[in-house]
């Protein structure tokens, strides 16, 4: 039984951290999206929020930009890959063979916008080609918001409920508005709390008035056979040093047909650790 402050927390699809439950699954199919809060640590945070920065040291402050591949250099990042708050749920949505398709470090600096409805996916042959309705569910991202977003215009993440079921495009004419749609959803949340969405779902970032960069760290994972979008291949002193669990979700196969031939390997996952996001954590 839910608590009555769990039912109306402003319609949130809260989950909590660890296994993807019946009631998840139920909402992530509704929604396209949950929220899981307090995952890590103001200090965890911090310490990925200075990994991000270093990472941005050097880009454009004028507008929303991303770094991919920054587990490869930064440790705190690498960590998040297969956290076990956020791991299990992604293998309760997608099952036990997928990789990290990419890791998308976002800045949207102080004081900028960059306010643009969008479904993920490739401006090359869209998602939406492939089959007509319902939308694949090819990218599942799992965001960790790593500065305050508890309040409007800090960056947020705008999402339309539902939206990845829908056939019906979001009009042209609201994709640069900030209102989009009356069924729109601005996400407020802590630092430390994680999205995970579908890559059908439509969403924006919302301007960011602070007098601060906002960061976000973005872990995108898909079939196997999905083309990695922050990097050809991963670097080999990394896949040489990590963990045979981070190595086998980089997708780095010793032969191409892998994902296609049927010899797909098994995740060395940990299900003590990780749970097998079916309800066995
Ligand atoms: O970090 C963000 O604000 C999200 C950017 C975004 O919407 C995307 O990468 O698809």
């Amino acid at each position: 039984m839910l608590e009555q402050e769990q039912v109306h927390h402003q319609l949130y699809p809260i989950s909590q951290p660890g296994t993807m439950t019946e009631m998840d699954k139920f909402v992530f199919d509704a929604f396209g999206y949950i929220l899981i809060e307090d995952v890590l640590s103001l200090d965890e945070c911090e310490e990925v929020l200075e990994a991000a920065k270093r990472l941005h040291k050097d880009g454009p402050k004028d507008r929303l930009h991303q770094i991919g591949r920054g587990f490869e250099t930064e440790q705190a990042i690498e960590n998040l890959i297969d956290h076990p708050a956020v791991l299990p749920k992604i293998r309760g949505i997608l099952g036990d063979r997928f990789v990290l398709q990419a890791a998308w470090c976002t800045i949207q600096p102080a004081g900028s916008q960059s306010v643009g409805w969008h479904q993920d996916g490739s401006g090359a042959v869209e998602f939406r080609n492939l089959g007509v309705y319902p939308l694949p569910l090819l990218q599942l991202r799992a965001s960790f918001n790593l500065t305050d977003q508890s309040q409007h215009f800090m960056g947020n993440m705008m999402l339309i409920p539902g939206s990845h079921h829908g056939q019906v495009r979001l009009p042209d004419s609201a994709r640069k508005e900030i209102y989009a749609s009356p069924i729109q959803h601005i996400v407020t949340c802590k630092p430390g709390a994680v999205l995970i969405f579908h890559n059908g779902v439509w969403h924006s970032p919302m301007p960011n008035h602070m007098d601060y960069d906002r960061y976000n760290m973005h872990y995108i994972y898909s079939p196997p056979w999905l083309r990695r979008s922050d990097r050809d291949a991963t670097d080999p002193a990394f896949l040489e040093r990590t963990t045979p669990l981070r190595r086998a979700l980089m997708g780095d196969y010793a032969r191409p047909d892998v994902p296609f031939g049927g010899g797909f390997p098994a995740i060395p996952f940990d299900d003590e650790a990780n749970g097998n996001g079916n309800g066995k954590a």
